[in-house]
């Protein structure tokens, strides 16, 4: 976009959007940078309350910006939490809707060169068809990077290069070593189209690339997308959670499980990249004119005081941390309670970058700037999940889940519960039965949204037999 069209969407922006904006600010759209964990729990950062695991830079990052307590992501697992942001649609409307998994990893097996290249990493992804967050920014004159977790298909088309990004460096699949960079033995590191091998701890080389890219582009808008892998366990079949660099891992000696200690060094380790790469920004004076996010694509396995975790709709699968900072624009060490979400990322991006949000294919979410800023209130009303015949709405401060088969369930979590969000975040205290016209009223919401998501298909890599098995398909799969 040139800076006249810009201009004049600025002008057309209301006066109270532009108070406080610099000179500067009117002249070039902000750049973009958008940091994802995974796997990082709700309370794991000392901003949130942890009392042990040191994240100074994010605490400073804080202290600076904003913090949301209430903000969601659309799935409790990798690949369709990735994809409702990437698109700023719910999974089961772009159709990535489940992990892309070649799952015989789960039995031990240990995949040669010639299988793999045929298993569902190497061969789905997210639908062509989709229009990502990539794309959206490109077309408004923005220069897009990405370093770490793609997490949205390997096959060429899927690649970043081929979905709006100019710059990528990471893997493509739902984890890897840290060091040797392997899905259960299989090199899964890319440049571009191309595999590489290097040495090196994956969290420094993501914030190596990061960096360099922040120096290569600083005079132009940018979106700068880095999802860490960290502190997700490493994908190798003979350890079991997160690696990190001994002088992390020595830090929490105290702790006394050793797989906890590392997911705690994984995550500070983590931090000082975060660190480097805001002190990149310093250094080239663009903290002024650039909007920094840092949130988790979902939960971690334990997350008190919030119920569940990963693979859960309950809070602790899906209520994850975030920090906004953009100095100068958003007041520092505010806190807001405004309910929202990853879909809401895509259409504050774009109104950012100049463009009109509702150009494109139909979306979920809604322009989190003025809830950033402090000058308005959020716009959701509701939210909706469903992951394995797990579902769960919140409308408002209610919440209603049915859980059938969860790790946590019980007799009640069969029938749908009902849980006042305000009053008992951590989903302790059933309601249902007290509240038996509302535990209804957000059951009807949940299926009317479920027939809607249905209708959308069939976009995404999966059948839509899925639809039919959760009882709101076409019937053309099911026999009876
Ligand atoms: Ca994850």
């Amino acid at each position: 976009m040139d800076r006249r069209s810009f201009l004049k969407t600025l002008a057309l922006t209301s006066a109270a959007a532009l108070a406080g904006c610099t000179q500067r600010q009117t002249l070039q759209p902000p750049n973009i940078v958008f940091i994802l964990a995974d796997d990082l729990g709700y309370p794991d950062l000392g901003c949130f309350g942890h009392k042990r695991i040191q994240t100074p830079h994010l605490d400073r990052m804080a202290s600076q910006g904003v913090k949301l307590t209430d903000f969601y992501v659309t799935c409790s697992v990798c690949t369709p939490s990735r994809s409702g942001f990437l698109t700023g649609r719910y999974p089961h409307r772009n159709g990535l809707y489940e992990n892309i998994r070649s799952n015989m990893t789960n039995y031990g097996h240990e995949y040669n060169e010639f299988e793999y290249l045929f298993s569902p990493e190497m061969t789905q992804g997210l639908d062509v068809r989709e229009v990502t967050i990539g794309d959206r920014l490109k077309a408004l004159g923005y220069t897009n990077g990405v370093f770490g977790k793609w997490d949205s298909g390997r096959k060429h088309e899927f690649l970043p290069l081929q979905r709006g990004f100019d710059d990528f460096y990471g893997f493509s699949n739902t984890g890897i070593d840290y060091w040797t960079h392997e899905r259960y033995g299989v090199p899964s590191m890319y440049r571009n189209n191309q595999r590489i091998k290097e040495e090196g701890y994956a969290t420094d080389l993501f914030k190596r690339e990061a960096v360099r890219f922040i120096r290569e582009n600083h005079d132009q808008p940018f979106f700068l997308y880095v999802p860490f892998n960290a502190p997700h366990g490493a994908s190798n079949l003979n350890y079991r959670g997160a690696q990190a660099p001994e002088s992390y891992v020595a830090m929490y000696s105290d702790v006394e499980d050793e797989r906890r200690a590392r997911y705690y060094a994984a995550i500070t380790c983590m931090d000082d990249a975060i660190g480097e790469i805001l002190d990149t920004l310093e250094e080239f004076d663009l903290a002024e004119n650039t909007l920094v996010i840092f949130t988790s694509d979902n939960g971690a396995h334990q997350n008190e005081p919030l119920r569940d975790g990963k693979g859960s709709v309950y809070e602790g699968g899906v209520r994850v941390p975030f920090i906004a900072r953009w100095r100068g624009m958003i007041p520092a060490g505010t806190e807001r309670s405004d309910f929202s979400s990853t879909l809401e990322m895509l259409p504050t991006f774009v109104r950012l970058a100049g463009g009109d949000p509702d150009s494109g294919p139909q979306l979920d979410g809604y322009d989190l700037m003025p809830v950033l800023r402090g000058i308005g209130t959020g716009e959701r009303t509701e939210h909706y999940w469903e992951l394995r015949g797990k579902r769960a709405i919140r409308a408002g401060k209610w919440k209603w889940v049915l859980d059938p088969g969860g790790r946590w369930n019980t007799p009640e979590s069969e029938i749908g519960e009902l849980f006042d969000l305000q009053a008992d975040p951590g989903e302790t205290t059933n309601l249902a039965a007290k509240y038996p016209e509302k535990e209804k009223e957000l059951r009807e919401k949940w299926e009317a949204w479920f027939w809607d998501m249905a209708q959308s298909e069939p976009r995404g890599p999966f059948s839509k037999a899925y639809f039919d098995l959760m009882g709101f398909g076409d019937g053309w799969y099911k026999l009876d």
